[in-house]
């Protein structure tokens, strides 16, 4: 079974890259980024609370992301394996992540991380707040502290996986397409 978190700052390219994965693939693709909008569109208490919070460029609690891909990988029991797309985002995420997974008794093959410099990333989160409605890319003072709580709650989840071994790293400027074949090539090798 092929499961791959997809790391990378906001707007390193994960949603993109997920979306051309899960193809080739045949993974079950879970972004909580996606789920949690989904929620928020829904107006649930839960999608409230997200908002709020996603709104100022903060983290959801972790016991709330945590539970939402707990069912997801209860609904999805026959699946090829899993994209683990913006999670997990804090070290306590990617343990969580580990015991849900050895209770299935399956794990992560390795972890696929996107690497951009923080002006690429502030120009390409503007330009897709152009067209997407999402208020979190729409005022660079949010993108600012998306990164910053990036670099100080959710990189070190980075150290989490290379002590396992399990660390790729990948160049995340140029073409999607070479992007893609990249992160393909990485796969290949440790599927
Ligand atoms: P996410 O939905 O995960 O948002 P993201 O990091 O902005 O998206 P992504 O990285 O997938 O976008 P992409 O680069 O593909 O999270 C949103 C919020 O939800 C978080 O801030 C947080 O509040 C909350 N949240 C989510 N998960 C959580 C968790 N586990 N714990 C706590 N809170 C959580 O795309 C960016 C743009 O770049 C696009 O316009 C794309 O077209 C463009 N692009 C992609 N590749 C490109 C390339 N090679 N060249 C040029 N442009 C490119």
């Amino acid at each position: 079974m092929l499961n791959l978190v997809l790391f990378g700052p906001p707007g390193a390219g994960k949603g993109t890259q997920a979306a051309k994965l899960i193809e080739k693939y045949k993974l079950v693709h879970l972004s909580t980024g996606d789920i949690l909008r989904g929620e928020m569109a829904a107006g649930t208490d839960l999608g409230k609370q997200a908002k709020s919070l996603i709104e100022k460029g903060e983290l959801v609690p972790d016991a709330i992301v945590i539970g939402m891909i707990a069912s997801k990988l209860d609904q999805n029991k026959s699946a090829n394996g899993f994209i683990f797309d913006g999670f997990p985002r804090t070290t306590a995420q990617a343990g969580a992540l580990d015991k849900m997974l050895s209770e299935r008794n399956i794990a992560v093959t390795g972890m696929i991380a996107l690497e951009v410099e923080k002006q690429e990333l502030i120009d390409r989160l503007l330009n897709r707040g152009k067209t997407s409605g999402r208020a979190d890319d729409q005022d660079v003072k949010i993108i600012e502290n998306r990164i910053n709580v990036y670099n100080k709650e959710t990189s070190p989840v980075k150290d989490y996986y290379e002590k396992q071994g399990k660390y790729h790293a990948i160049h995340g400027i140029g073409s999607i397409d070479d992007i893609f074949n990249a992160i393909c090539k990485t796969v290949d090798k440790i599927k």
